[in-house]
């Protein structure tokens, strides 16, 4: 049987769309992962179409803390679009958004070879668009891998390593997880070279000033309502946003 993956894209960008969940696509139509890579196409170029542009890549479940907490035990990938960026400290509503989570993450930003040129401690935002964010792998990946909203802190300079800087992620002032950046693979740099490698085979080409967020160093917590949430990466700084 053929997928029809325009109509499947066409039924989670709607959730996203409508801040309301559906359920999982493969409660109703079996979906192999490469099956839904090109819901994931469809789903962003929906996006493109009413004029985000493209800005960068992500990866997901790249820790064994988020592998499980979601019991899916695949790295994934997903496409970031101008749209879902937040400026460092900027102010959110919840409003619209399904049942929000964060995490906190380091992310690169990209030459024009597709080579890093600086690192960041970021957030990032994730709201499956499916009932209870309960999916499956290629349920995540036709959501484009829940990607909702990223906050990128001041870009550095890369450090000789990085496989070992201690991440914290805060609610108010309260610290509500701790990991390290050697939760991402071993070394956020593998989640880099993993990204860039994903994202290649699938023909995108990695285009100047693009983010590679590189995945959550801890599990994900709910997005309060109201409050300061923070990252901070030993070494790279912090990315805040204000929920309002
Ligand atoms: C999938 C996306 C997870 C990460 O950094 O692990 C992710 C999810 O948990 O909804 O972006």
């Amino acid at each position: 049987m053929s997928v029809d993956f325009a109509a499947l894209a066409a039924r989670v960008d709607q959730a996203a769309v409508a801040g309301e969940a559906v359920e999982q696509l493969t409660a109703g139509t079996e979906l192999t992962v490469a099956d839904a890579y090109r819901v994931q196409e469809a789903l962003v170029a929906r996006r493109l179409g009413r004029g985000e542009r493209l800005v960068g890549v992500k990866l997901g479940l790249t820790s064994a803390a988020k592998m499980a907490q979601m019991g899916v035990d695949e790295v994934i990938w997903g496409r970031l679009t101008d749209a879902m960026s937040i400026a460092d400290g900027d102010a959110v509503s919840t409003g619209g958004l399904i049942h929000p989570r964060v995490e906190p993450e380091v992310a690169f930003r990209l030459g024009a070879g597709g080579e890093p040129v600086a690192v960041a401690a970021a957030l990032e935002v994730i709201d499956s668009r499916y009932a209870d964010f309960r999916f499956t792998l290629p349920d995540v990946v036709a959501d484009n891998t829940s990607a909702a909203g990223f906050v990128l802190g001041p870009w550095r300079p890369i450090p000789a390593g990085l496989a070992n800087f201690g991440v914290l992620l805060e609610v108010d002032g309260q610290v509500v997880e701790t990991g390290s950046t050697a939760a991402i693979l071993g070394d956020p740099w593998r989640a880099l070279q993993r990204g860039l490698k994903l994202a290649g085979g699938a023909g995108l080409v990695p285009q100047p000033g693009w983010v590679l967020l590189a995945g959550a160093a801890t599990a994900a917590v709910p997005l309060p309502g109201a409050g300061h949430v923070r990252a901070v990466v030993e070494q790279l700084g912090g990315a805040s946003l204000e929920v309002r």
